[in-house]
């Protein structure tokens, strides 16, 4: 792999494009294999605006390109990008094959699928053989949460601002337990 500055990585199919929502310097990548995820996955992305975490969500699939999805995952390190989270339904190997082209800590997160209603997606993120491992969170949208919110807690580890904000997030949902009354 070419030897070049972080941050400082942009190819052409690399580089932000209108079909891909971008910010400058991102820490996190939300992959999907498809649009058909966006729906779901856009609670990560949300997820990640709401703590101010720089990311970019982008469709990129391991059988459709399998290409820029290596492509993707070898140059990620030296774009700046610290965690990825990859989400794919069906025989669900986008998490395995981003995983197996960078050493970056890859969190997969299963999409619910019409003919299984996930556990095929589950299953084939979550049984990774020993060797290149992938973070697996729940199927659908609390994973596509708990998926930012990892990723988050990862960066946390060397932002003291960050792990403020993942404190008073956690009281806040604490707080508003506590609060609740039933009819
Ligand atoms: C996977 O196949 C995607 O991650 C998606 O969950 C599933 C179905 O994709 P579409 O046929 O809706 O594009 O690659």
């Amino acid at each position: 792999m070419a030897k070049q500055k972080p941050g400082k990585k942009s190819s052409s199919s690399l580089a932000a494009s209108p079909r891909q929502r971008v910010s400058a310097s991102p820490l996190v990548a939300v992959l999907m294999g498809s649009k058909s995820d966006w729906d779901v996955m856009r609670a990560a992305s949300d997820t990640l605006r709401e703590f101010g975490v720089a990311h970019e969500s982008r469709v990129i699939s391991a059988h459709r390109t399998p290409g820029l999805a290596s492509e993707f995952a070898g140059h990620a390190e030296l774009r700046g990008i610290k965690v990825i989270i990859a989400a794919a339904g069906g025989a669900a190997h986008l998490a395995g094959v981003i995983a197996a082209h960078t050493t970056l800590p890859v969190l997969g997160v299963p999409m619910k699928s019409d003919a299984l209603n996930g556990l095929d997606s589950l299953l084939s993120t979550v049984q990774m053989p020993a060797g290149i491992p992938v973070g697996t969170l729940a199927i659908g949208k609390p994973g596509a949460i708990n998926a930012a919110l990892f990723a988050i807690a990862i960066l946390a580890n060397s932002s003291p601002e960050l792990r403020e904000k993942l404190r008073g997030f956690r009281a806040e949902q604490e707080k508003k337990i506590k609060e609740t009354k039933l009819d």
